[in-house]
């Protein structure tokens, strides 16, 4: 049997259960509805990466800054956003965190400390690293955490900010998610060097390759690589290695992946996040019964999610059509 994690107690495990089923229901919700046409627009789900959001958020203070990618269901609501608001804003409603206007890959909540999240792959580091120099003069003691994709550190902005965070000691956590998939794209036929942490160490930062699946592991390092920050030693690579058992998005049917690949991941469904977190709990005592109350109770709270949305929520109207809305130029109707 794993071991609890030093700092976390049995009820810590139970809430990041809990989280963990709450950001798979969401999804599966999400794709449900993106299916039978009720969100529109393109829509990735985040499920068996819950062990990174999770283990993440559980090592950050509320205030903390992080900012989120395309594929970002997962971080916001392991950050704290409300499922609520959040399928409001896939729903295209008013009563949506970015009153509907954003959709799934732009979800912003900065009273949660969620800076944003952006369909530009690696666009989320830059505003990161931002947040982390703005703690670093402000002396407020947060730190700031950037989660991307493997695809995003073949984009400038990567390094860039890696080497920027570096120089000027800022508490800046990059949490890269290598699910080695950018869409239909393996990492390895794009890049030679297959271990990202490397990278890392070649600006001179801490970095570490860690098991993606794993809450546990995802929880000690952030919890290490958010001490450093705050200690003001600067910042952390963490390379949270696992695999994509699903379509980019939730319309992918996944054609270029090869019978071969498809056959030697199918292992990986008995060691995804949800289902190792369950198995902990049972196997450290926590009633079955119980286990199963949680994840109900994710699965009830989702659907309150969208009963609000199909009968609580508010279409926009048209006139509201531009406004928040800042691209320049003259509108033609
Ligand atoms: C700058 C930029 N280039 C290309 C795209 C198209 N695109 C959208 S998602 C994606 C793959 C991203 O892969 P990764 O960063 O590993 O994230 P994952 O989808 O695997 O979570 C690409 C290439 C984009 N949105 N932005």
């Amino acid at each position: 049997m794993e071991k609890l994690p030093e700092g976390l107690t049995i009820e810590d495990v139970k809430q990041m259960f809990y989280d963990i089923c709450l950001i798979r229901e969401f999804d599966l919700k999400a794709k449900d509805k993106w299916r039978s046409g009720k969100i529109g627009g393109f829509c990735h789900a985040y499920y068996y990466a819950e062990a990174i959001a999770v283990g993440a958020c559980k090592a950050l203070n509320p205030d903390d800054y992080i900012t989120s990618t395309h594929r970002g269901h997962g971080h916001v609501l392991a950050k704290g956003a409300s499922p609520d608001y959040m399928l409001a804003e896939l729903y295209g409603k008013v009563e949506g965190y970015n009153k509907g206007k954003g959709g799934s890959m732009h979800l912003a909540d900065v009273d949660s400390g969620i800076m944003g999240a952006t369909g530009i792959v690696g666009n989320g580091i830059p505003p990161a690293t931002g947040a982390g120099l703005s703690a670093k003069m402000k002396k407020n003691g947060k730190v700031s955490v950037s989660f991307f994709g493997d695809g995003a550190t073949n984009q400038g902005t990567f390094a860039e900010c890696l080497n920027m965070a570096a120089a000027w000691d800022l508490p800046v956590i990059f949490m890269c998610e290598y699910n080695q998939w950018g869409i239909g794209t393996d990492f390895h036929r794009v890049s030679r060097e297959h271990d990202i942490y490397k990278r890392g160490i070649g600006y001179g930062v801490p970095s570490v390759q860690i098991d993606g699946f794993n809450v546990f592991e995802v929880y000690e390092a952030m919890k290490e690589a958010v001490a450093r920050a705050r200690r003001g030693e600067g910042p952390t690579l963490i390379e949270a290695k696992f695999m994509r058992l699903l379509g980019h998005h939730v319309g992918d049917d996944q054609s270029y992946r090869t019978e071969e690949d498809i056959n030697d991941i199918a292992v990986l469904y008995e060691v995804e996040p949800l289902v190792r977190t369950r198995e902990f709990l049972i196997e450290y005592g926590v009633d079955p019964k119980e286990v199963e109350g949680i994840e109900q109770k994710a699965v009830d709270r989702i659907l309150r999610s969208v009963e609000f949305c199909e009968n609580e929520c508010t279409e926009p109207t048209l006139d509201t059509l531009y406004v928040d809305v800042f691209a320049d130029g003259e509108i033609i109707i």
